[in-house]
């Protein structure tokens, strides 16, 4: 299907709560919308609802450590969580990439060889509001801050060992999961299930079958009983709740690469820019939006950074909208497909200094890349980059 400019704000299906729906967890909510369709409970302190997602609030990172906790683990749902029984549950591998469709149970899946790996998981539109709110822009979707992203130790059987034993053809280019969840249906287009394809080399290289998230089975919402994981790539790519597998000797395609997850706008071809693979690199403070700091003595500000491209090799931050920058002390992994931590101390000096300011942190990668001042335009607000306008409030005690 052509691509058609998007017209509303949110390119994600809307429900209101049905009469009897509301929850103790609505009442705990307040004013926000409820995410239909996520299973675990979304306290306030922790989560901002968008829709059927949920964006970790980023003070909720302060002191938790290098893996995000399952309890506070962003939730991307483009329809809701399906309660799946492993029991029952079985993968099919298929297509013309194949000898012969293979079906796994989750018990023959568990007993293959496993690895262990800290591995992002970012949605291509982490950080889309600030499209408008950083830069002025109009762009459409769901209008994360820079919360659409969290790292967990994921553990289950490299996809490339489960392609082997599907005894896969050397013909084979492509290879397609799909998500046992609804159909995806926006504007009154049924896009099918959520799938998308990774190119053959990428499949074998360091993509994950993974049922393990920091140590227990997966949770509901994160992708119950198997998920792929696919290290630095877009969040989309990292199917949950795979069903089948489609390992073809031909290219595929889904929506998902030929309407959405491409770039749009001006600048970029009609049918839109080539499909996004490799995520951005970013930085965020664990601070909360619009954070209350105390003049007058000094503040340890912790951040984290992070690249899709490679290892995080410095990070810059600046306490006067860019007019200087001070190194600030990277700590502990630097596991590429996941994120660097570090600190900078600041005082933001005595009463005088007090009001409005802003954070900035600018990181730096192994290829040279660099966080830009302004992140590139498109419609569909994928991929912002640019180094955030963290604001915060210095007061007096
Ligand atoms: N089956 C299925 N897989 C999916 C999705 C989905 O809606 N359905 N959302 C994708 C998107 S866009 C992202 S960013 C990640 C989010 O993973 P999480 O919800 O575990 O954080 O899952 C991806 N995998
Ligand atoms: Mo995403």
């Amino acid at each position: 299907m052509p691509y058609r400019k998007p017209t509303g704000t949110v390119a994600v299906p809307r429900r209101t709560a049905a009469p009897g729906e509301t929850t103790d967890r609505a009442a705990a909510a307040g004013p926000e919308a409820i995410p239909p369709g996520i299973v675990k409970p979304l306290p306030r302190e922790l989560f901002v609802a968008h829709g059927t997602n949920a964006e970790m609030r980023w003070e909720a990172m302060r002191g938790a450590g290098y893996h995000v906790p399952d309890d506070r683990f962003f939730v991307r749902n483009h329809t809701s969580t399906p309660i799946i029984d492993a029991a029952a549950w079985r993968l099919l591998l298929h297509g013309s990439g194949l000898r012969a469709p293979l079906s796994l149970g989750y018990g023959e899946l568990l007993a293959l060889p496993a690895v262990t790996r800290d591995v992002m998981i970012e949605c291509a539109g982490n950080g889309r509001s600030l499209f408008l709110t950083q830069q002025h822009q109009e762009v459409s979707g769901t209008p994360w801050r820079l919360g659409g992203v969290g790292v967990a130790r994921w553990r289950g059987v490299p996809l490339a060992t489960v392609l082997e034993r599907a005894g896969m053809l050397p013909e084979a280019v492509d290879v397609m999961a799909q998500g046992l969840d609804a159909a995806y249906v926006a504007e009154g287009v049924d896009h099918g299930r959520v799938r998308r394809p990774i190119p053959i080399a990428k499949a074998l290289d360091d993509v994950i079958l993974a049922y393990e998230m920091n140590g227990r089975p997966l949770p509901p919402d994160h992708g119950y009983p198997v998920r792929m994981v696919v290290p630095s790539w877009i969040g989309l790519a990292s199917i949950k709740w795979v069903g089948d597998i489609e390992v073809s000797a031909s290219p595929l395609s889904s929506p998902w690469t030929t309407e959405f997850y491409r770039m749009f706008g001006d600048g970029y071809p009609p049918g839109g820019g080539a499909p996004l693979t490799v995520r951005g690199i970013r930085s965020a403070f664990e601070l909360p939006w619009e954070a209350r700091l105390a003049a007058g003595r000094p503040h340890l500000l912790h951040g984290r950074s992070w690249s899709g491209h490679g290892r995080i090799t410095g990070v810059e931050v600046s306490f006067d909208t860019g007019a200087t920058w001070h190194r600030a002390q990277l700590h502990g992994s630097r596991v590429v497909p996941a994120w660097t931590r570090w600190h900078i101390s600041w005082n933001p000096g005595g009463s005088r200094a007090s009001g409005a300011r802003t954070l900035m942190a600018r990181a730096h990668d192994e290829t040279g890349r660099v966080q830009p001042m302004e992140s590139p335009h498109n419609e569909l607000g994928y991929l912002f980059d640019a180094v955030v306008r963290h604001p915060v409030t210095v007061i007096n005690v």
